[in-house]
């Protein structure tokens, strides 16, 4: 089989070996024989078959098990259906492969209508469900997407949670998402939300962490990265807008909205604020200016004085906004900001939207069809993806919140659209139900105590954490106050107070800081400054040595990131092998006897199989045989039970 894999090589086929070849080509080392991996597929369903699933945050089984069905996708006249074996029409990253990230910031500013990110594989999978969709259940309908959404600003599919809960939960290596889906959307921009300082973990990284980590994302398809600070404090920004600048992508600087521009009794959070802050980053020379709504504040009123007096100040500078349609009022934000002058905004499709979500695709498509904002997507081709996505999301229906509704509550407690759903869920399985409402207040009173903050992952983390340490304590506002001095707290929020995170707009408050920290050290600047770069060339030298030369530069990345989940998942991965090709149904639950499925191991390589039976117990090893049939064959594995 290594010697298949290299003869078979694309580089190698193409004539393009070096001498060092064999060294440089740790994929050549990832692929051992396909019997091998079979057998660790079917260990990883016999495992399922005996125990039951162990994917976290999963209650229950799918509500939904058929094979999923693929729509057809029409031409943009709806003259005739779209072969998807065709390449895809050109797309916006067509202009920025040929010209760079200042034609394409000019292009979409030129554009007369209003152009359209789909979050669909990123922050509505975030927000809804646990970010628990994985990479097989997007490459099913990759192709149909490449051509229903050709004329997309882009496609935000990386980045935020999904990079550790990939590993994390799901055993799947981020990097291979970023991969395989490139290779069947080369059309549309990919678009990833990097925290800044903080990468896509949540506590800053050496400096040299994150300028390679860039590198390697334009390299592997991210083409526009949105960058955010969760406190939006500009030392932190300018690290991560230079490391995207450097690897050569699209700079979306995104400024945070919190608050409420259109309230008059606004002090903090006033629109003076965003336009100082704003021009902060036009002054780093950002290409994109993203507003991030990250709790659906955004009012349609607060769109319209936003961006209305962005545009007004800043002509040329295009501006993507995001939203969470938590309290219901996303469309009309996403149209309002559409005519005060935005050039993208952020929806998800419909099944996928709404709550927590981005606002439907299919509802401001629509709305804006026959205007002179129209989108240049074919409403009909978002209906035939929703087909799809309508099935996806009963698939995953075992990692619903039980968010059933909006809450118009968000402009007061503030909690950003994938940490409500967290939180709402813990309070639910904790058997804090009732206390729900407990939660929402003590977060705003969480927030105030930390000096009324940005709150975002991971600022976001640290005001949940004070809220629940409040809630389980039944300490009110007051309490925290006054009990400070003598209390422990939980380590975000002691982090945040020290400066870990950086500095928040306005300061820290005291005295709290000073009782909470007391004699810790105080970090006054960027907290990255004072991190040592991290040996990458060692790490990856150990990293060889623990787990042999299939490791390539990428896992070097994600170890740096995540040293521990990396080590988990590697583990995973020697056990189960690659088991991101199984299909969810049966990755999440076992199939019944009898049911034949098909599982495509890599291209080409199929197999196919059939439950057969379930041993009784071996009470002297604890393990059952669990009898498949594979590919005609009659296969036993033997599975611990742990019942
Ligand atoms: C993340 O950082 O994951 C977010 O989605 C912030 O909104
Ligand atoms: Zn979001």
């Amino acid at each position: 089989p290594f010697l298949q894999r290299l003869l078979t090589h694309d580089a190698f086929a193409n004539g393009e070996v070096w001498t060092t070849f064999i060294d440089d080509t740790p994929d050549l080392f990832r692929l051992v024989g396909s019997k091998n991996r079979a057998q660790k597929v079917l260990k990883y369903l016999g495992d399922v078959v005996v125990n039951g699933s162990s994917i976290k945050g999963q209650i229950g089984e799918p509500s939904f098990k058929q094979p999923l069905y693929i729509p057809t996708i029409y031409s943009q006249d709806g003259s005739e259906p779209v072969d998807i074996n065709n390449p895809p029409k050109h797309g916006w990253k067509y202009i920025i492969d040929e010209k760079g990230p200042e034609a394409f910031a000019k292009a979409v500013r030129e554009y007369n209508g209003v152009l359209i990110m789909d979050t669909t594989w990123r922050d509505a999978h975030q927000s809804l469900l646990a970010t628990r969709v994985r990479t097989i259940d997007f490459l099913n309908i990759a192709p149909q997407t490449a051509h229903a959404l050709a004329n997309a600003y882009s496609l935000e599919m990386w980045g935020g949670a999904t990079f550790d809960v990939s590993m994390r939960f799901l055993y799947e290596d981020p990097w291979d998402r970023l991969t395989k889906l490139r290779k069947i959307v080369p059309n549309i921009p990919f678009q990833m939300l990097l925290r800044g300082a903080n990468a896509v973990g949540y506590t800053s990284y050496p400096d040299n962490v994150i300028y390679d980590f860039c590198r390697k994302a334009k390299i592997y398809g991210v083409d526009i990265f949105r960058i955010f600070d969760s406190l939006n404090y500009i030392e932190n920004m300018k690290l991560g807008i230079d490391a995207v600048k450097k690897a050569g992508g699209v700079v979306e600087a995104a400024i945070c909205y919190t608050g409420d521009v259109s309230n008059p009794k606004e002090k903090k959070y006033d629109i003076n604020y965003y336009l100082n802050f704003t021009e902060e980053l036009v002054n780093e020379g950002i290409h994109v200016l993203g507003i991030k709504d990250m709790a659906g504040l955004l009012k349609p009123e607060a769109a319209e004085i936003l961006i209305g007096s962005i545009r007004k100040k800043w002509p040329d500078l295009p501006i993507h906004v995001h939203t969470h349609d938590t309290a219901g009022t996303g469309v009309a934000s996403m149209l309002a900001a559409a005519k005060a002058g935005a050039d993208v905004v952020d929806l998800a499709i419909d099944s996928m939207s709404g709550i927590t979500s981005q606002p439907s695709m299919g509802a401001v498509v629509s709305a804006l069809e026959h205007s002179e904002l129209g989108t240049g997507i074919r409403v009909e081709n978002v209906h035939a993806l929703n087909e799809y996505w309508e099935q996806g999301r009963k698939l995953y229906s075992c990692f619903e919140s039980g968010v059933l509704s909006s809450d118009s509550s968000v402009y007061e407690h503030e909690m950003p659209g994938g940490q409500y759903t967290n939180l709402m869920f813990q309070a639910t399985q904790l058997g804090l139900g009732k206390q729900w409402k407990e939660i929402k207040k003590a977060y705003s009173e969480a927030n105030k105590l930390c000096g009324d903050i940005i709150k975002v992952t991971p600022s976001s983390k640290v005001v949940g954490d004070l809220a629940q340490f409040m809630v389980t304590n039944k300490w009110s506002y007051n309490d925290v106050i006054e009990k400070a001095k003598n209390t422990s707290f939980p380590v975000s929020v002691v982090e945040f107070f020290q400066g870990y995170l950086g500095q928040p707009c306005g300061g820290f408050p005291e005295p709290l800081r000073s009782d909470i920290i007391r004699d810790l050290p105080r970090i006054d600047g960027r907290p990255g400054v004072t991190l040592q770069p991290l040996d990458l060339e060692q790490l990856k030298k150990d990293l060889i040595a623990k787990y042999g030369r299939s490791i390539r530069d990428i896992d070097v990345s994600s170890a740096a990131i995540y040293p521990k989940v990396f080590a988990e998942y590697r583990e995973q991965y020697e056990k189960f092998g690659d088991v991101s090709v199984i299909p969810t149904r049966y990755f999440l639950c076992k199939p019944d006897i009898g049911e034949e499925f098909c599982i495509d191991l890599e291209e080409g390589v199929t197999l196919i199989i059939k439950l057969l039976a379930i041993g009784p117990l071996d009470t002297t090893t604890g393990k059952r045989e669990v009898f498949f049939e594979l590919n005609g064959e009659t296969r036993a594995v033997g599975i611990e039970d742990r019942s």
